[in-house]
Parts: structure tokens; sequence; C-alpha cells
């Protein structure tokens, strides 16, 4: 990184905060705006959309407050048309430790359903969603990064669904996300005993696709969404539409399903643009999102 580019990083977000080296990335949105989540453009293009969130005293556990903050900052960054894919990590050594027990040990069965609560989880947009796990991800913190579209964890990383050891049970998908993930002897052993599992475990176990050195983590996962934000954003949204129907289908529909999407790419500007570039020997130049 340039000596004014490195000067810039540093005013910007704090000499404690990770830098990638040759990423140059600058604050997007006042910081009046979001109050528990740093918010930045990263990348070269700066098309990359990183969420940081930033209550490391609380091990970011998800109060009200901070989900509100995550929501807003995704939906924000998925209307920008410069941004392709989103980042999300956390600031310490937590992900997220799982939603705030301090806000929820006084709640009642009837807050609980006349309030919905925590009912408003998982509408981050359209654009897609590396989780950079940092650290602890447990309870809410894991299904947040499995509500993700692709998981890297640091190799600090830890997942948990310790829900049971609070005298409660998953509520935003631990149950259903995980097992999917991980198949049903272990997500039932880490729902039953609370028992956490390692970035290696993750990895061997299909939960995350890389584990990565904790201070490479997050530039990891800025160049994994670069690679997706070069691409054809509607394309890009096509395809995570398809493979996001295998969780919801048969593999008859899904196929359809798919069949149908890739004909649909026909009619685009971008799949025009895309062969078109291959027969001519350069690179395509993707406009349509
Ligand atoms: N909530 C509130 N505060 C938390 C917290 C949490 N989940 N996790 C940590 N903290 C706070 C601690 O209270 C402590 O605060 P102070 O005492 O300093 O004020 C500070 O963060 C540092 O934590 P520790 O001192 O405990 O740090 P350690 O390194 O010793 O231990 C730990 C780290 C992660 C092992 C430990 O903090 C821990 O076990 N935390 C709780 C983890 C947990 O049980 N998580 C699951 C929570 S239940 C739903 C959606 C989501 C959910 C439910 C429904 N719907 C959509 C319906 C989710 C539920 C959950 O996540």
């Amino acid at each position: 990184m340039s000596g004014i580019a490195s000067r810039l990083t540093n005013q910007l977000v704090g000499k404690n905060f990770h830098k990638p080296s040759s990423l140059f990335f600058t604050r997007l949105m006042s910081s009046g705006t979001y109050e528990n989540v740093l918010v930045e453009k990263v990348g070269e293009k700066k098309n990359v959309g990183l969420i940081t969130l930033n209550n490391p005293k609380s091990l970011n556990a998800l109060c009200d407050p901070l989900i509100a903050d995550i929501k807003k900052a995704a939906i924000d960054l998925s209307k920008d048309k410069d941004v392709g894919c989103v980042v999300i990590t956390g600031k310490g050594k937590a992900f997220a430790a799982g939603a705030d027990i301090k806000q929820m040990q006084p709640m009642t069965l009837q807050n609980c359903i006349m309030g919905n609560f925590l009912s408003d989880w998982g509408q981050f947009g359209k654009r897609p969603i590396i989780a950079a796990v940092n650290g602890y991800a447990l309870g809410g913190g894991c299904e947040l990064a499995m509500m993700c579209d692709i998981i890297y964890a640091s190799d600090k990383a830890q997942f948990g669904q310790p829900e049971i050891l609070l005298g409660t049970i998953p509520g935003a998908g631990g149950t259903q996300r995980l097992t999917r993930a991980v198949g049903k002897s272990l997500a039932m052993e880490m729902c039953l005993t609370g028992d956490r599992i390692t970035a290696q475990t993750a990895l061997a176990a299909g939960l995350v696709s890389k584990v990565v050195d904790a201070e490479k983590l997050v530039e990891e996962a800025i160049k994994t969404a670069e690679k997706i934000a070069n691409n054809s954003k509607l394309i890009v949204t096509l395809a995570k539409e398809a493979v996001d129907g295998a969780f919801e289908t048969t593999l008859t529909q899904g196929c359809q399903f798919e069949r149908k999407i890739f004909h649909s790419t026909f009619g685009t500007n971008d799949r025009k643009e895309g062969m078109d570039a291959f027969v001519e020997k350069r690179k395509a130049n993707f406009t349509d999102s």
C-alpha cells in the first residue's frame, strides 16, 4: 500500500483495525449513520462492501441496535450500484458471541410471542455476503454466519450453538442450516451438548470453505469478494438464487429451476458480452445490474 493510502487507512479505521496490505479502502457512510458497525467500500475498484461488527467489549453480542445496523448496512450496500459483494466480520476476539443474553434474560413467553422477538433476522438484501469469522461465532453469531453465502474462518474461529446451556434452543436457523451444512450427527452433538468446534473441524465438516491465518482473513475474504463483484451483478444474483434453491426443493425441481435461470441468462447483455469477449479473446466488460 502506498504511503498516502496507508496514512489514510490509519486515519479512517484506527491503527488496531485490520489493514489489507494491497487494498485501498474508504469509509462509506458518515460515522453518524451506524452506531454499532463500521461500513466501508473496499477493494481496488471499491466494489466490495465491508461491514465490521463493532461492539468488541460485549463480544459483538447481537443486541437489537446491532442487528438493526447490520441489516441496514447490508441493505444500503446492496442498493449501491458499485457494490457487487459484501464481507461481514467482527472486531476483537468474536465474530458474534450470540444474541444478547442480558437483553433476553428478563423476557417472557408473552413478550417473545407478542413482540415477535428477533423475527426480522436474515433480510440482508440481494448481494452475496461472505462471513469472515474472526473468532467466536456462537448461537446467533453462528446463525448469522450461516445466513451468509460463503463462510471463511480464521484459524482462531470457534463455532457453536450453546443455547442448550442457557435452557433454550437455537432460534434463527441453527438446527436447520447447521444440519444441512454438517449433517445430522455433528449438528445434533453441537445442539445437544453446546460444545464448540474449531475452524479446522468446521472446514472438514463443510461448514466453512476456507481457513485462513487470522491476520489475513479479511484480506482473503475481500479478494474473493472482488472476484465476485467483478462478475456480472445480474448473473451473480441469478447464480446465487439457483444455489439457494438447492436448499428449498427436490433435485428434479431444483434442476428445472436451474435450467430456466440458465435459459433466462440468454436474454441479458452480460451473457452476450461474456461469450463475445471469450471469442474475441478480450476481458468481458459486464454492465447488467
Ligand atoms: N450476550 C451478552 N453479553 C455477552 C455475550 C452474549 N451472548 N457473550 C459475551 N458477552 C459479554 C460478557 O457478559 C462479558 O461482559 P462483561 O461481563 O465484561 O460486562 C463480555 O462479553 C466478555 O465476555 P466473557 O468475559 O464471558 O469472555 P470470555 O473470553 O471469558 O468468554 C465466551 C467468551 C464467548 C465463551 C463467553 O462470553 C460466552 O459463553 N458467551 C455466551 C455465548 C452464548 O451462550 N451464546 C448464545 C446466546 S443465545 C432468534 C435469533 C437468535 C437467537 C435466538 C432466537 N430468533 C430469530 C427468534 C440466538 C440466541 C443466542 O445466541
